[in-house]
């Protein structure tokens, strides 16, 4: 029996010459999860700058008044392109990316349960992207009816042509979502049958729990997306009725099929973040992670609540009172687990000894960050304040500080804290720094205006607005463009360190957990010979493997 400590020890030694490093592979039809994980990274950071170049447009419309930058027409292209391409083609292949990448290393696998399928559901991505892309060159553009597509707007079709944005809008949302359906299957196989001997429910590591539970969102949630776009597509270019009142059709009820998907859909990408969260902290305090069962299971419970809270999207739909309030209700329930899990988060890093690095600060600003927009999240819930500030910029303010504030640096975070397992190479801390102080301020500078906006009664969905708003929205266009900067320094570092950074050694920031145990990058069939799991993850500080006694151990490895 090898223990932790003295493979963590010689983790920290630099990689074996001749590890795989032929950059060619990315571009093939490989079936190794870890290359795949970085098509996915790579595919998503690319579309991550073309709805940040929409945000762009948005934000340099709304600095003025008038609607003079852009028409009205493109504007309402840009905002539901913008929507369109961060949630379906940036956040939901990123993550799924980092899933790729690390779970079947953190589980102790060689690979995902169904190698080929994982390659086809990846493949997907940039075809529904080009669909999607492919609205700007037909007759009347890209969809405009936003991100939620209600009917009877999005069955509008001014051109008459068969073939106009709405139309390939659907096809690209149908097109993720049967995609999305393979990956899932394929994470929660993985997640339950391939796990090395040894790794236990209770013993897998929170990432992995929280990506098995967002996976299993995907699994109840998407059909019911994917249904509503097809019945929309259909209504659409062969006549049928399902949505249309002038023929009968009922469009609430394709609020429902949406709703019931996008509310969960939040959770999807938030999970794995509190996911990076549990990972990163603990490394960076040298604690365990505490209360580690009860943040483990509070995600499948966050899992179960999401399900049943959809229609506080719809409170302004005519839902009836007594409905609200069982929707209220439920909704308000989700902050109890969520709320566990950042009590947990805090008793981490209380009394640890931080080390600042870029991973860490990224980690910690994006738990500030949720944090507030927790805050406004709760109030959000309250149907008397929902109905309030119902399609007001209060409601965009608070959604992009989870996504941005907690999303985007919850991924920085991930990003950084992996880069040297999966490239091999250091990155650059000075660059990191600059890139973490650009977003953290460029973030509030952005969306908190947006709160007071909101409160004011700016109206979201519009390109022009009452002069008594300019104040805040050229503040919030300028935090805009200085977060649109903020990704300089970011694609340079990645850029950069990955040709030329110093190289990196298998455990650089003395991490436990079997993805370190790995050379870096970790060769194609990860583990020669797949470690025995004796003990629970996070065991930092009581016997921190390299400071104090390395006998203490618990986790093994050993041949099977
Ligand atoms: C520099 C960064 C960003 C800026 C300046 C920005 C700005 C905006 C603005 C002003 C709107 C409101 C449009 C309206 O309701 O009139 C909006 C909508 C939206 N944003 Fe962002 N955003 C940014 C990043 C992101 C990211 C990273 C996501 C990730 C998922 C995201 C997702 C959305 C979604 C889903 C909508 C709703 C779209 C819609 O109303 O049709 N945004 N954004
Ligand atoms: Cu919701």
């Amino acid at each position: 029996m090898t223990n932790l400590a003295t493979e963590l020890i010689a983790a920290s030694q630099p990689p074996m010459p001749g590890t795989p490093n032929d950059w060619k592979r990315f571009f093939s039809f490989s079936t190794d999860h870890k290359v795949i994980g970085i098509q996915y990274l790579v595919t998503s950071f690319f579309f991550f700058l073309v709805g940040g170049i929409f945000a762009m447009i948005i934000r340099g419309e709304l600095i003025t008044p008038e609607a003079d930058l852009v028409d009205r027409t493109v504007y309402n292209a840009m905002f539901t392109m913008h929507g369109t391409v961060m949630l379906f083609l940036w956040t939901f292949p990123c993550l799924l990316g980092l899933g790729n990448y690390l779970v079947p290393l953190m589980i102790g696998a060689r690979d995902m349960a169904f190698p080929r399928l994982n390659a086809i559901a990846f493949w997907m991505v940039p075809v529904f992207g080009t669909i999607l892309m492919a609205s700007f060159l037909v007759p009347g553009g890209p969809a405009q009816a936003g991100w939620w597509a209600y009917p009877p707007v999005s069955l509008q079709n001014p051109t008459g042509n068969l073939i106009n944005g709405q139309m390939l809008w659907l096809l690209a949302v149908a097109i993720s979502g049967v995609s999305s359906i393979m990956g899932a299957v394929n994470f929660v196989t993985t997640i339950a049958r391939m796990r090395a001997p040894g790794m236990t429910w209770f013993r897998m590591p929170v990432f992995v729990w929280t990506v098995l539970a967002a996976q299993i969102i995907q699994l109840f949630g998407l059909p019911a997306l994917t249904a509503g776009a097809v019945m929309l597509l259909l209504d659409l270019t062969v006549g049928t009725t399902f949505f249309d009142p002038a023929k009968g059709g009922d469009p609430v009820l394709f609020q429902h099929f949406f709703w019931f998907y996008s509310h969960p859909a939040v959770y999807v990408i938030i999970l794995p973040i509190f996911g990076i969260f549990s990972e990163v902290l603990p490394v960076y305090a040298r604690k365990p992670l505490f209360g580690y069962k009860v943040v483990a299971i509070s995600s499948l419970i966050i899992t179960g609540l999401s399900a049943i809270v959809w229609v506080h999207h719809m409170f302004a739909s005519g839902t009836p009172g007594w409905m609200r309030m069982i929707f209220m209700a439920t909704t308000m329930l989700i902050s109890v687990p969520t709320g566990i899990k950042v009590f947990a988060w805090v008793a981490t890093i209380w009394g640890g000894k931080l080390r600042l690095n870029t991973a860490m600060l990224f980690a910690l600003g994006g738990l500030v960050m949720f944090v507030f927009s927790g805050i406004t999240g709760i109030m959000l819930a309250a149907v008397p304040v929902d109905i309030h500030v119902n399609n007001t910029y209060f409601v965009v303010g608070h959604f992009h500080y989870v996504i941005y504030g907690a999303v985007v640096m919850g991924i920085y975070a991930a990003i950084y804290h992996w880069f040297p397992k999966m490239t091999g190479r250091m990155y650059s801390e000075g660059l990191g720094k600059l890139h973490f102080a650009l977003t953290f301020i460029g973030t509030n500078l952005n969306f908190f205006p947006m709160h007071p906006l909101g409160l004011q009664g700016m109206p979201r969905r519009v390109a022009s607005y009452d002069p008594e708003f300019t104040f805040w929205n050229v503040v919030a266009s300028l935090g805009a463009f200085l977060l649109g900067m903020s990704t300089l320094p970011f694609i340079l570092n990645m850029i950069g360190s990955w040709v030329q950074g110093e190289k990196a050694p298998k455990n650089p920031w003395r991490a436990i957990g079997l993805e370190w145990l790995l050379s870096s990058p970790p060769t194609v069939e990860n583990f020669e010979e797949l470690p025995i799991v004796v003990s629970e993850p996070y065991g930092y500080g009581k016997s921190d493997p390299l400071v104090s006694n390395p006998d203490e151990l618990e986790v093994a490895h050993e041949p099977n």
